[in-house]
């Protein structure tokens, strides 16, 4: 799909929501440089997609009403920052796969894969992310830090933090975040991060930050009811998902070029502010174990600090955090 700003779909509706009156067949045709009969066929086809597109008589077409999707007309008017390479599609098996594919093809940082609807969504580990068209964002963007591979890690917690940013625009409450990567209001999940990247033994190809945030779901299946919410049954408002993904790229592409430019001690302190374990007697399952202790804070470098009953203090790297005695989120 093409960049957003280049779209005629996009520029025909951008003239007829900036509108005050009807806009003449004659004008838009003048607008994209083709046939009145050629505006007409495209107004047809936004029809097709859900658009209702007024034709007043003698006077020309008023928008009034679109559908709500996130397709690249939807998206261009609320695009704030420097990333507008966003690829959309109706379904997919993940959008982490489709933009591994086209990292692999050259894409350059900041390019985006938005889905209406995951029939495989990923989590970490091998587990699933619960997916269901048209209500939240599944979002993946290609990142090409200069960085080496073991501070990718890193990236999911810059991640995080831009998730946070965003929700707590659109909430208006404070979320928290339990590290790694999930983010979490009134307790529940809201959102999971996925990185993946592809690297040589000192080099990053390539990494895919994969954001999945539950915005309008209504009812979550069985399993994930308890821990699990969207920012609509949390709130009671509907979230405009449009504008929100257009926060959430603003936020990340910001968070990400102040870690770039700065390092991870800029990220540290905040993401801090919103860890909602520091304090907590927790369980880490790691890659070496289990590992059980109080939790100190990030270190510089952004491995979760414990200390354990002896005194000593461990790093972790990466691993899954309960709760002692209580549940994991
Ligand atoms: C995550 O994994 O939380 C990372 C999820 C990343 C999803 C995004 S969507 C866009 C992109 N494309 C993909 O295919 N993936 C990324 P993890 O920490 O492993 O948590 C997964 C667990 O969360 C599951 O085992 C469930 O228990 C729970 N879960 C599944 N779907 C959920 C949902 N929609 N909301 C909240 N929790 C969910």
């Amino acid at each position: 799909m093409s960049a957003a700003s280049e779209d005629p779909d996009a520029r025909i509706l951008g003239r007829l929501r900036a509108a005050k009156a009807p806009v003449s067949g004659e004008e838009l045709a003048e607008l994209l440089g083709c046939s009145r009969a050629a505006v007409w066929k495209r107004i047809a086809a936004l029809r097709e997609q859900g658009y209702e597109i007024e034709a007043r008589h003698a006077a020309g077409y008023v928008l009034a009403g679109t559908p709500d999707r996130l397709g690249p007309a939807e998206l261009a008017p609320h695009l704030r920052g420097g990333w507008r390479n966003v690829h959309w599609l109706a379904r997919v098996d993940s959008t982490q796969r489709v933009a591994r594919d086209l990292a692999r093809s050259g894409a350059a940082e900041g390019t985006a894969v938005v889905a209406e609807e995951q029939t495989a969504g990923r989590g970490r580990l091998g587990r699933t992310w619960h997916s269901p068209p048209g209500d939240n964002l599944y979002c993946s963007i290609v990142l090409r830090p200069p960085r080496a591979p073991a501070e990718v890690p890193q990236i999911a917690l810059v991640a995080g933090l831009a998730v946070a940013d965003a929700v707590q625009e659109t909430a208006g409450r404070r979320p928290a975040i339990k590290w790694p990567n999930d983010v979490l209001l009134d307790g529940k999940k809201v959102c999971g991060i996925l990185t993946e990247m592809e690297s040589e033994m000192d080099r990053v190809h390539h990494v895919i930050a994969g954001i999945g945030v539950n915005l309008n779901t209504r009812r979550f299946p069985r399993e994930l009811r308890e821990k699990a919410s969207s920012l609509l049954l949390l709130t009671g408002r509907p979230v405009e998902r449009a504008p929100f993904t257009a926060r959430l790229l603003a936020a990340l592409e910001a968070r990400y070029g102040r870690y770039l430019s700065v390092g991870f001690a800029s990220v540290r302190t905040e993401w801090e502010s919103y860890s909602c374990l520091t304090g907590t007697e927790v369980r880490v399952q790691g890659p070496g174990g289990e590992v059980v202790g109080r939790v100190l804070g990030l270190d510089d470098d952004g491995a979760l600090r414990l200390r354990g009953a002896d005194g000593r203090v461990t790093r972790i790297v990466a691993g899954e955090v309960t709760l002692r005695g209580g549940r994991g989120v």
